[in-house]
């Protein structure tokens, strides 16, 4: 369905949210305090290059103010925007070591927001894309009292919202109550996201890959003989599939979203438990791709069922096309098995 002209991010989430009996609004308010806070980010983000115009790190910039890191940038303009609407009991941030609670002169709410503030902030320097990722629960401790870390220690299934932001060519969120995945392009001109891709699937199976294949020396055989699987040829279309890298996860993932595909980031001989992060990275990721009709596991486990136990912990991630997920977890349990009989021997 062509998406009307003028859907709004704000009217899309509040439509959405009347077809939930009972909901009370509160969703819609706190998702639209994060799109304003990410129209703000966006803005820093596309003049990043002008830094050196405006103040570099640490200087100040034109205006006499400290210029920032622009990943703790995002973090103060999020923990700013999200504290006090009143929706929130907890916040958990890449950037920050511990939990981050509600200002005492603010209501406390009943969701709890984990954000990845600018995920990939390296690449900003070479104009490559970068991302924002939010992840949102209800809370299991008491109403009323402030959050706790259990607030943020949930399984991903249990996630009633998730999202992120892809500055790239366009400002584009993309974001899932759990009812389908939504596509908005920041229109500059009007200042608001509008309805760009309307209920995204991801393709069943794709023709991409995206991996750092410089780790290769690190990777188990399975993943090896995985990706040499696709490189020789594939059964459906004798062709070999496409590697494509950005090292930007939201910008691999937001691709194959679109195209198909698989995204990996492998536990490997170095990272028995991969690099990238649980709770503000896999779990919104997954919880979006899942609902595209996609998979994502840690190479065994569904990602969205894995127990989490600290806030800032890591998992292996092999995301995207079904088809492609599921394949490459046979390989990976078929090299298991091997490896296992052989020790038997
Ligand atoms: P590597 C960016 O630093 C990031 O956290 C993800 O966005 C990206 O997918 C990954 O790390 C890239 O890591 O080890 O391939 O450079």
């Amino acid at each position: 369905m062509k998406p009307s002209r003028f859907m709004t991010l704000s009217r899309h989430i509040v439509e959405g949210e009347k077809k939930h009996p009972g909901a009370t609004g509160e969703l819609s308010a706190l998702l639209a305090d994060f799109a304003l806070a990410v129209k703000i980010i966006a803005l820093e983000v596309n003049k990043a290059g002008l830094v050196d115009i405006l103040g570099f790190e640490g200087s100040n910039n034109v205006h006499g103010e400290k210029v920032k890191k622009l990943d703790m940038y995002a973090h103060d303009i999020l923990i700013r925007a999200m504290d006090h609407g009143g929706h929130l009991a907890v916040m958990a941030s890449e950037e920050e070591e511990d939990i981050i609670h509600i200002p005492k002169k603010h209501r406390i709410g009943k969701y709890v927001l984990l954000f990845d503030p600018l995920d990939g902030s390296s690449n900003i320097d070479a104009n490559v894309s970068i991302g924002t990722i939010f992840s949102i629960y209800r809370r299991v401790s008491p109403d009323g009292l402030p959050g706790t870390e259990e607030d943020c220690l949930q399984e991903g299934y249990k996630q009633v919202a998730a999202g992120y932001v892809v500055y790239g060519s366009s400002t584009m969120l993309v974001y899932t109550a759990g009812n389908g995945v939504y596509g908005f392009t920041l229109d500059p001109s009007v200042g608001e996201f509008l309805l760009s891709h309307d209920d995204i699937k991801i393709p069943q199976r794709g023709k991409i890959y995206s991996l750092n294949e410089g780790n290769y020396k690190y990777w188990h055989n399975g993943l090896k003989k995985y990706i040499k699987y696709l490189q020789d040829a594939d059964d459906r279309t004798g062709n070999p599939y496409t590697a494509r890298y950005i090292g930007s996860m939201v910008a691999d993932i937001h691709r194959n979203l679109l195209y198909g595909g698989i995204f990996i980031y492998p536990a490997d001989k170095r990272n028995p438990k991969g690099k990238l992060r649980l709770m503000y990275e896999c779990n919104p990721m997954a919880f979006i791709v899942e609902a595209a009709g996609g998979r994502a596991s840690d190479g065994k486990q569904r990602t969205l069922e894995i127990k989490p136990e600290s806030i800032h912990e890591r998992s292996p991630i092999y995301i995207g096309s079904e088809g492609d997920v599921l394949e490459v977890e046979k390989f990976l349990r078929e090299e298991e098995m091997a490896e296992a009989e052989e020790k038997k021997k």
